[in-house]
C-alpha cells in the first residue's frame, strides 16, 4: 500500500499512479494540474495533511513498563505519580488539596498542589498507553484539570465551561484518553486560573516515545519553573501579583533546598523544563557544557535540526528538552539567567546605596523605623550572604547558602549538577574536589612580576567619598 507519507516524499509516485492521485487529492486539482508543475499537486496533498503524522485514532498499545520500555524520569525534590493497570489502562488518582510546603527550610507556606506535593506528582506514561485519571478535588472551591499540550478528545481537554463542568469541592471526575504522543507536558488548574496556578495546582506530564530515536538517557531530570509573589510576613503567595514576583523556583524550591541533579562521568543526561509561570520567561543555562535541545512540546526534533546552546529560553506555556553527555567532572551551575531570578525577596525594594558610605544609617533605621533592616548593597549585595539577619517572618535574605569556597550568593531559580567519576550511588556526593592547580586563586607577586602584570592600589573607601560633595 502507497501511504500519503510516501507518495509526498516520493517525486516519482507523481507520475507513476494517478489512482493513488486521486485517492488523496480532490479530483479537480489533478485534472487541471499541468505536466510540469508536480508542486500543486503535492500542496493539494499537503492541505488536509496533519501537522504531526498521526493515525487517527492511534490504536492503544500494551503498557509501556518502566526500566523495560523507558528510563523513570527523576523529578528532583518531588515524586512520581503511582499508577496500577486495571484491565490494560494506567489508572491515576489526582487529588487536588492545600498543601504545607517550605520553599527553603523556614520558610513555610500554605500552597494549593496535588497529592501532598507542588508542583503535583509527575505524571509519566508511554506512547499508546491508554490512562484513566481521576482527579477529586478538595479544594475550597470548584477546579478542573487541563492536561497541556496533549492530543486527546476535546470532552477531556479540561477547560471548566468550556469543555466539561467544573469540578465541585468534594466531587472526583475522570479523564480517559489513549496517548498518541510523546514529549514533556503539564497539567493544571483551567478554572479560575489566576488564582489557583498562582498558588500550584499544576505538574508535570511525561510521555515517553514508544520507539525512542535516539540512545535512552542514563539520567533523565525534570523541573517545572515557578514565580510567586510572597510578601513578607505572609504565608500564602498573592494571586492578584501581576508584574512583580519575587520567589523564583525549580519544582517549587530555592536554592539551597534545589536538590542537586547527580551524573555518573560518562552519563547521558536529559534535562527537561517547563514553565506555566504567571508572568516570566527564563533563559535557563547550564554551566560548563554545551547541549542539544532535542525536544519541544512536539516531541523530538529530528537530529539535524537540533540546535547545540548553553542556555535555552523556556517561555510561559512551554517545555524545552536538552541532552548532553556528562564528560566534565565538577559541580555545575544550572540557573536561570534573568539576575532577579536568582535572588528572593530581600533583593526587591531596596534603594540602591551601591557606592554610598551609610555609616550609622543601619543603625538608626533599624532602631526606629524597621527592625532587621539593613541597607542593601553598598558593596553590591554579596554581603547580605555573611549576615545572620533578622528579617520579618517567611522572608529570607537575597543570597543563598556556604559554598566549599565561600559563600554563594545566589538563591531562586539556582541548582547544581554534580558529575563524579567512579560514585557507586546517585546520592548527594557532597562538594566537588577540583585537581591540585586547576582551582582560580590569589595571584601570586611574582607570577604578577613575571607576566608584567601591573595593579594599581584600588582607592579606599573614605577618599572614594570625599570628593563632589558640596556639603
Ligand atoms: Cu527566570
Amino acid at each position: 500500500m502507497i501511504t500519503r507519507r510516501k507518495f509526498l516524499t516520493s517525486a516519482g509516485a507523481l507520475a507513476g499512479s494517478a489512482a493513488v492521485l486521486q485517492r488523496l487529492a480532490p479530483a479537480q486539482e489533478v485534472k487541471t494540474r499541468e505536466p510540469n508543475k508536480p508542486r500543486e499537486t503535492t500542496a493539494a496533498a499537503n492541505k488536509n495533511k496533519p501537522l504531526i503524522e498521526r493515525v487517527d485514532p492511534k490504536p492503544t498499545l500494551p503498557p509501556g513498563e518502566p526500566d523495560k520500555d523507558y528510563t523513570p524520569v527523576i523529578t528532583p525534590n518531588n515524586t512520581a505519580l503511582p499508577w496500577k493497570i486495571i484491565d490494560g489502562v494506567k489508572v491515576y488518582h489526582l487529588v487536588a488539596e492545600e498543601v504545607n510546603h517550605e520553599f527553603a527550610p523556614g520558610m513555610k507556606v500554605k500552597l494549593w498542589g496535588f497529592n501532598g506535593h507542588v508542583p503535583g506528582p509527575t505524571i509519566e506514561a508511554v506512547e499508546g498507553d491508554r490512562i484513566r485519571i481521576y482527579v477529586t478535588n478538595n479544594l475550597p472551591e470548584a477546579t478542573s484539570v487541563h492536561w497541556h499540550g496533549m492530543l486527546l478528545p476535546n470532552g477531556m481537554d479540561g477547560v471548566a465551561g468550556l469543555n466539561q463542568k467544573a469540578i465541585q469541592p468534594g466531587e472526583t471526575f475522570r479523564y480517559e484518553f489513549t496517548l498518541r504522543q510523546h514529549g514533556t507536558h503539564m497539567y493544571h488548574s483551567h478554572s479560575d486560573e489566576m488564582t489557583q496556578m498562582a498558588l500550584g495546582i499544576s505538574g508535570l506530564f511525561i510521555i515517553h516515545p514508544r520507539r525512542p530515536r535516539d540512545q535512552r538517557p542514563d539520567r533523565d531530570f525534570a523541573f517545572m519553573l515557578g514565580e510567586w509573589r510572597l510578601d513578607t510576613g505572609t504565608s500564602r503567595p498573592n494571586p492578584n501579583e501581576m508584574t512583580d514576583f519575587n520567589i523564583f523556583t525549580f519544582n517549587a524550591k530555592i536554592f539551597p533546598a534545589t536538590e542537586p541533579m547527580v551524573a555518573k562521568l560518562g552519563d547521558r543526561v536529559r534535562i527537561r523544563l517547563a514553565s506555566v509561570a504567571a508572568m516570566s520567561h527564563h533563559p535557563i543555562h547550564l554551566h560548563g557544557y554545551q547541549f542539544r535541545v532535542t525536544e519541544t512540546d512536539g516531541g523530538q526534533i529530528p537530529e539535524s535540526a537540533q540546535q547545540v546552546e548553553t542556555s535555552v529560553l523556556v517561555a510561559i506555556g512551554q517545555s524545552r528538552t536538552f541532552d548532553f553527555v556528562a564528560d566534565q567532572p565538577g559541580d555545575w551551575a544550572m540557573h536561570c539567567h534573568m539576575t532577579h531570578h536568582v535572588m528572593t525577596q530581600m533583593g526587591d525594594k531596596f534603594p540602591n546605596m551601591i557606592g554610598v558610605e551609610p555609616g550609622k544609617l543601619d543603625e538608626k533605621v533599624r532602631a526606629s523605623l524597621l527592625p532587621g533592616y539593613m541597607t542593601m548593597g553598598t558593596n553590591g549585595m554579596g554581603d547580605m550572604a555573611t549576615m545572620q539577619m533578622k528579617v520579618p517572618r517567611n522572608s529570607l535574605p537575597m543570597v543563598g547558602a556556604p559554598g566549599p569556597f565561600d559563600v554563594i550568593d545566589m538563591s531562586g531559580l539556582l541548582t547544581v549538577l554534580k558529575v563524579r567519576e567512579g560514585i557507586t550511588s546517585y546520592d548527594d556526593p557532597g562538594w566537588y574536589q577540583n585537581p591540585a592547580g586547576t582551582v582560580a586563586s590569589l595571584a601570586a607577586a611574582d607570577q604578577l612580576r613575571r607576566d608584567g602584570i601591573e595593579v594599581k592600589a584600588a582607592p579606599s573607601a573614605p577618599e572614594a567619598h570625599t570628593h563632589h560633595h558640596p556639603g
